[in-house]
């Protein structure tokens, strides 16, 4: 069918069936998506056998609570970091601590600790990890009372909340920063993430031929009144995976040096006899800019 005639047929069923104005972002965005995939469709001659496969395979992947992995699996989310970031430079902002994915793992209500806290609940296997920063604006100013939240993986790259063997909000905090900005925690080393064996998106993957690990991170969403909000992820250098992420997830700025630290005082005061990681990484945020699109946008996230 060639692209006038299947315009044709879309006229036709825009106007079939009316019976109120409907919400014109939504009938824009459709008609245009519904265009696209008749097309693609045609150029592609996608069987009917293949079509019906396809939504048969997005139904599951919905069902299975897959369908956010497969969005940075197939790099829309990084995509979508992109544009913000060509948005804000649009917009004249500069510097700042570079933006990276979310993810589908963060859970909201997370214990709030004042400066400093422990992520681990104390019966994680792990190596010891502490790190520690400021965040400030992009004026330098550090800023006090700002919140960094953090999540991030245990040592066999799974999240709690999703691992019912986990404790309560794991590896999950929110650090208020104290008077001078600054940030503190201990916790157990991360290991890569990788996608549940043989779900929605492990078989995509297979059939596109990549594999579905990501280097060892930790995510954070950094706030503060006034500012805009970061969300971002470090990563842990030397990982095989570090520049082969399956999300696409990693980007310069965003991979600190990890110390490790074997000064028996240090090692003691954390009731340790072991050698233990140290990182550094301060947070710069953006001012409010109302030329630039909101970062703190709604997006269905899981509470407890
Ligand atoms: C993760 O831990 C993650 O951070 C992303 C982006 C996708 C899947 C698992
Ligand atoms: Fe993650």
């Amino acid at each position: 069918m060639d692209t006038k005639t299947i315009d044709q047929l879309l006229d036709r069923f825009e106007k079939t069936g009316v019976v109120s104005e409907g919400n014109a972002r939504i009938k824009l965005v459709v008609h245009r998506l519904v265009r696209d995939l008749m097309i693609a469709i045609e150029e592609l001659d996608i069987t009917p056998e293949e079509f019906w496969a396809g939504l048969n395979y997005l139904g599951d992947a919905g069902r299975n609570g897959e369908l956010g992995l497969i969005v940075p699996g197939i790099g829309l989310e990084h995509f979508l970091d992109l544009r913000m970031d060509e948005a804000e430079a649009r917009a004249g902002l500069k510097g700042g601590t570079p933006r990276t994915i979310e993810g589908p793992l963060y859970v909201a209500g997370a214990p709030v600790a004042q400066g400093e806290a422990r992520l681990d609940d104390g019966n994680t296997p792990g190596e010891l990890v502490v790190m520690q920063g400021v965040v400030r604006g992009d004026d330098g100013q550090p800023l006090a009372g700002a919140k960094v939240e953090v999540w991030h993986a245990n040592s066999l790259g799974n999240y709690s909340y999703f691992d019912k063997s986990q404790s309560d909000f794991n590896l999950r905090r929110t650090i208020v920063t104290d008077a001078q900005g600054r940030y503190k925690f201990r916790s157990v080393m991360p290991v890569g993430y990788s996608v549940p064996p043989g779900g929605a998106t492990d078989r995509l993957l297979q059939q596109l031929g990549r594999h579905g690990h990501r280097p060892a991170h930790i995510h954070f969403f950094v706030t503060a009144p006034g500012h805009r909000k970061l969300t971002t992820q470090i990563n842990i250098e030397n990982d095989p995976h570090l520049w082969d992420d399956f999300a696409f997830g990693t980007r310069d700025g965003l991979v600190p040096p990890v110390h490790t630290n074997t000064d028996r005082a240090a090692m003691q005061a954390l009731g340790t006899d072991k050698p233990f990681y140290e990182i550094r990484f301060d947070f710069t945020l953006h001012a409010e800019a109302p030329s630039a699109p909101a970062t703190n946008f709604n997006r269905p996230r899981a509470a407890a």
